[in-house]
């Protein structure tokens, strides 16, 4: 069994497949925190977690032409200047079960909890490829990253970015090695990860063994056979994965975490939380919710830090108290969120599902019972 030597992990943990391990939070754990504690912060796994010596571990770093090639040791990568930023990592199939009472789509059954934010610390992806001798930013290459996690063939876990986007000290790329002030947890890719702030968490390589600037994206299952978005009509019979672009920055997305849904709630007074987040740096300026199906709205209270524009890559928490009507027996509470490009959620499932089940962000619904 290659899994028998993976972590032992928290119990609150929703788990989605033990084999590889894929789990989320509760809802109400998930936004109990702005900062996700590690215990809980939701793992998704493709293959065994790999059991890798600090005192062994070694990055290969390979630049592109006229640089030279680095293998750096952990105390090598502290050298660094330290940098620590506080950013929202998200599953492209978040919120996929959705999807799939739509209709069937392949993939594990997400519910809105495969969403986390935590404290990255680490070296800048920019800071090693500048020591590697790499100054060239071609708009056509990418920083190509292998995981040390492997299947019984040997295939490995890989992804890649735009070089530029690694390149820009702006965009912070990180290769962290802390997560919420601790060395990462096995399960989240010790003893160093790359940390893709604004992109899809799939780019987000755990276990990291090997960075390198190629003329060509990732040539990884996962960067070219997945993680794709296609239309609701494209089947597993038609569907062309290289016409697609692989998922990078992700869309405005929002989930309310309480009360969930089939709950029962008092009459008077109503809580509603959750969580609201954009890609590509991209801050949430408003978040409306409903408590009629979507016939009214009313804007939620923003919890959380203050976001600098471009560069809002943590989530907002979110609460709005309101009043439940009288004589209500039952509630239909929607939000939906809006971003700083004024980019909205689609209302409804349908005209976003594919056969991936991934980038689901429609409006996210929860009928409640008032309590008489
Ligand atoms: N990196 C490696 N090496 N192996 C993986 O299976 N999964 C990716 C990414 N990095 C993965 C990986 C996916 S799809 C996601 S959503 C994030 O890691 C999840 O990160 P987390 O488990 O720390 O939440
Ligand atoms: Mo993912």
């Amino acid at each position: 069994d290659p899994y028998v030597d993976d972590p032992i992990r928290h119990p609150a943990l929703k788990v989605n497949s033990q084999r590889p391990f894929n789990a989320e939070p509760p809802p109400e754990l998930l936004t109990e925190n702005y900062i996700t504690p590690n215990p809980i912060f939701f793992t998704r796994n493709h293959l065994p977690v790999p059991n890798l010596d600090p005192d062994t571990y070694r990055l290969h770093v390979v630049g592109g032409p006229g640089s030279k090639s680095l293998s750096l040791s952990l105390d090598d990568l502290y050298k660094f200047p330290k940098h620590e930023i506080t950013v929202t990592l998200q599953c492209a199939g978040n919120r996929r079960s959705e999807m799939t009472q739509v209709k069937q789509v392949k993939g594990l059954e997400w519910r809105t909890g495969a969403i986390s934010t935590a404290r990255w610390a680490g070296a800048r992806l920019c800071d090693v490829l500048a020591q590697a001798g790499h100054k060239l930013c071609e708009t056509e290459a990418h920083v190509c990253f292998e995981g040390l996690d492997s299947d019984p063939t040997g295939t490995t876990y890989g992804a890649s970015i735009p070089l530029a986007r690694a390149m820009d000290p702006e965009a912070e790329v990180l290769l962290a090695y802390e997560m919420n002030g601790q060395p990462l947890p096995r399960d989240h890719g010790f003893p160093v990860r790359v940390v893709v702030p604004g992109v899809v968490g799939a780019r987000h390589v755990k276990w990291l063994g090997r960075v390198s600037v190629e003329p060509e994206e990732s040539y990884s299952h996962w960067q070219r056979r997945d993680y794709k978005g296609f239309s609701p009509s494209v089947d597993w019979d038609t569907v062309d994965f290289d016409s697609a672009p692989s998922i990078q920055e992700l869309p405005v997305q929002s989930a309310i975490t309480e009360p969930q849904d089939g709950e029962t709630v008092e009459s008077g007074e109503v809580t509603i939380k959750g969580y609201a987040w954009s890609g590509g740096g991209r801050a949430v300026i408003r978040v409306d919710v409903s408590l009629d199906g979507g016939l009214t709205w009313q804007a939620a209270e923003l919890d959380g830090e203050e976001q600098c524009p471009r560069k809002a890559w943590a989530w907002r928490l979110w609460q709005l108290q309101a009043v439940v009507p009288a004589g209500q027996k039952e509630l239909n509470i929607v939000c939906k969120a809006v971003d700083n490009s004024y980019n909205v959620q689609p209302d409804t499932v349908a005209p976003i599902w594919n056969l991936r089940g991934v980038l689901s962000n429609a409006w996210h619904r929860v009928h409640v019972h008032v309590a008489s």
